[in-house]
């Protein structure tokens, strides 16, 4: 394909708390950019972060990578779950422990109220775990006008999120 071909921009966020977390995620990135359809262009730093929701549960690891695309939002998610069923993911607990869970945080300007799939992601704004290692590929620095910091500042779990180590392109397996 041309690089005019990959012509949407979405944002994705990873996290697990299963296993070997820092693998899972490593892994769940070299399936994405392994799709013909999706090339990685950002990738966050890694963070440990506190279990946000259901409390009860090990902590996570958290990234967030900055794709080009050419699939719509619907095939998009397709792939994503394609990739958590890989990485063998179970669906217990609303909020509990997985080994990955991918989630679209933003696509071009899209706004979708879609159950399915909500554009942007509906509770990303109230979440330090997704806007920490959003802002460090997040080119603009503010989101409908808002600064990320001052979106983050408003995070109730933001003490919670340290930086774990950093992750290149030259790290991953594709
Ligand atoms: N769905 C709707 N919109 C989207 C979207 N933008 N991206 C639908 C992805 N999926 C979207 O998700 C349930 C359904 O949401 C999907 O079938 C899809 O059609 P799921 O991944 O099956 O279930 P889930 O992950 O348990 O629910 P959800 O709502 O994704 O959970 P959250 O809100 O992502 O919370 N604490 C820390 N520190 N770090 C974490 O990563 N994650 C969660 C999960 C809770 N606490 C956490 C973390
Ligand atoms: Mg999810």
């Amino acid at each position: 394909m041309n690089d005019s071909d990959f012509g949407h921009t979405s944002y994705i966020a990873l996290g697990s708390n299963m296993g070997s977390k820092e693998r899972h995620i490593t892994h769940a990135l070299e399936l994405l950019n392994g799709d013909p359809a999706v090339r990685i262009t950002a990738l966050s730093k890694m963070y440990k972060t506190e279990p946000v929701g259901y409390t009860d549960q090990d902590f996570f690891l958290n990234m967030v990578c900055c794709v080009r695309t050419s699939l719509e939002p619907d095939k998009l998610l397709d792939v994503l779950h394609k990739i958590e069923n890989d990485l063998e993911r179970t669906r217990t607990i609303r909020w509990g422990p997985r080994t990955i869970d991918l989630d679209i945080l933003l696509y071009d300007d899209v706004q979708s109220d879609n159950p399915v799939l909500t554009i942007p992601h509906p509770r990303m704004f109230e979440r330090a775990f997704v806007m920490v290692p959003l802002r460090d590929v997040y080119n603009s620095g503010a989101i409908k006008n808002k600064p990320l910091d001052e979106i983050i500042a408003g995070c109730a779990d933001r003490g919670g999120v340290v930086f774990y180590k950093s992750v290149e392109m030259s790290d991953l397996d594709c």
